[in-house]
């Protein structure tokens, strides 16, 4: 019988702990930080930088950047989107800082392959929102950019560029 008594004090003190445990890792910024000057939205951060820089130089910026959790090191890398949620987002991000910039880079290619865009790790994306007549490849336009005209009316859409040109970008890093 004591031991019974002491089984179930036992197993009722670990569910306590448990539940302890799963209240506090949900507490917001307890499990999900992101670097200074980063922004945290959704499973990713994310920070804007008014360089103007090539792709590539972008590409290259972003991957100074990382946390690091226990066990593991997220880097960042220039923004990829995986939703329309996630694009919408982005463009709002994008409009509160850009002043009068029209183009972003975000974090497609089609270097390899014409027309097959890919992340800098060579990842087909999970969502796209190419403009209208868009990516054209103007004269060997191979890396892509969020753009603002006023024919898309500033709706989030995208463009490819050349990329040499340079551009401010966004960098993220998925959580
Ligand atoms: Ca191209
Ligand atoms: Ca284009």
């Amino acid at each position: 019988m004591k031991i019974r008594v002491t089984i179930l004090f036992l197993c009722l003190s670990l569910a306590m702990v448990n539940a302890h445990w799963r209240t506090f890792l949900k507490r917001p910024g307890s499990r999900r930080r992101c670097p200074s000057g980063f922004t945290l939205w959704g499973r990713g951060c994310y920070r804007y930088f008014n360089y103007k820089c090539t792709w590539d130089s972008a590409a290259r910026y972003c991957s100074r950047f990382r946390q690091t959790r226990t066990h593991k090191v997220n880097r960042a890398h220039l923004v990829t989107i995986d939703s329309a949620r996630e694009n919408n987002f982005l463009l709002n991000f994008w409009r509160r800082r850009r002043g009068r910039n029209t183009a972003v880079w975000i974090g497609y290619n089609d270097k390899r392959h014409e027309g097959k865009f890919v992340t800098q790790g060579g990842c087909l994306p999970r969502y796209k929102r190419w403009d209208r007549s868009e990516p054209n490849n103007q004269h060997g336009e191979d890396c892509a950019t969020m753009w603002k005209t006023h024919h898309n009316r500033d709706n989030g859409a995208w463009n490819d560029l050349r990329c040499t040109t340079k551009l401010a970008f966004i960098c993220k890093i998925s959580l």
